[in-house]
């Protein structure tokens, strides 16, 4: 198969764009792919301070690598979930990329901080591990964000992982979160980090390719609580429908984009509503919609019913 920018041998079929490109043209379409996202998306200009939310996974570090290669002001902000050997790793792959590339790192520990590792943390909350990590790394990347002055949060959500989640809440008519689903999430109120998501328009597969292409040393373990989890579903049964059909993830993800903006536009009082309920926690400040914050909540249960640092 040859590349059809160039008379090179192609690496990747890309079908939903009926293409195939060598290692240079795949690289120039992934960073290519970004930088559309950023500019249409308004997400930040060259003069913005980015903290990048890394993993030590694919994703996450090839948008670091691409908005720095891009001239970007972009630092990584690490959480150590204390998951064993998989965040051991996963640590030091993000130490090793950042320090071979003079990129800042600030790092937050669970078990230093929060006193457990998230798997303790989930069990004392009686909560699914995932979604106990997932309210404590919201919490964390936009604290972080906001402590240390950056204009913007960057996390590595891909094609296939914002095409999940919105098959996820349309199957379960979740209604309510499909308003808070999109490439860019405003700094509505204070204390509240404008979030974007510069990988939304490249599927995994490609990611992946970039990063092998450009010798990103990433960890490639899954974290082992992701085992049985239904997003994995939900990306396997896309996967297949985009076999037989390229294109589709993109034009579910995509199509649903374009249909919300046009919503917006003509009913621009919304997302003024939606700010006006998010107030300071009263705990820790930072915004919610309740009196004291998800993350506080969680926090408040674990210290009652367990032992905790
Ligand atoms: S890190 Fe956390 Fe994921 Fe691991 S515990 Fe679940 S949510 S699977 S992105
Ligand atoms: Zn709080």
């Amino acid at each position: 198969m040859r590349c059809r920018k160039c008379p090179s041998r192609a690496v990747i079929g890309i079908p939903r764009h009926h293409t195939a490109f060598c290692k240079v043209c795949l690289t120039e379409f992934v960073r290519h792919q970004v930088e559309r996202a950023v500019d249409e998306e308004k997400m930040f200009a060259k003069a913005d301070r980015i903290l990048v939310a890394v993993s030590g996974g694919k994703d996450s570090l090839t948008l670091l690598d691409i908005l720095c290669k891009l001239g970007y002001r972009a630092d990584a902000f690490y959480v150590d979930l204390g998951i064993g050997e998989y965040s051991r790793q996963s640590k030091a792959k993000v130490e090793r990329f950042v320090a071979a590339r003079g990129i800042a790192l600030h790092v937050h520990e669970l078990k230093g901080d929060e006193g457990a590792g998230i798997n303790e943390l989930a069990d004392l909350v009686h909560r699914p591990t995932c979604s106990a990590c997932g309210t404590i790394k919201r919490y964390h990347f936009n604290r972080a964000a906001v402590e240390h002055g950056y204009d913007v949060l960057a996390t590595g959500h891909n094609l296939d992982d914002e095409a999940s989640r919105l098959l996820g809440n349309v199957l379960h008519w979740q209604t309510e979160y499909l308003g808070k689903q999109g490439p860019v999430l405003p700094a509505s109120v204070e204390g509240f980090a404008k979030k974007v998501k510069p990988l939304y328009r490249l599927a995994e597969r490609e990611i992946a390719a970039y990063a092998v292409v450009n010798r990103i040393d990433y960890i490639v373990e899954e974290c082992p609580n992701a085992k049985g989890a239904k997003m994995l579903l939900y990306k396997d049964i896309l996967n297949r429908l985009e076999s037989e059909s390229p294109g589709t993830k993109q034009a579910f993800y995509w199509g649903f984009l374009a249909k919300r903006k046009a919503e917006e536009l003509a009913r621009p009082s919304m997302s003024e509503n939606d700010r006006a309920v998010l107030h300071p926690c009263a705990n820790c400040g930072q915004p919610t919609t309740a009196v004291t914050c998800c993350y506080c909540k969680l926090m408040a249960c674990a210290k009652h019913t367990g032992p905790m640092v």
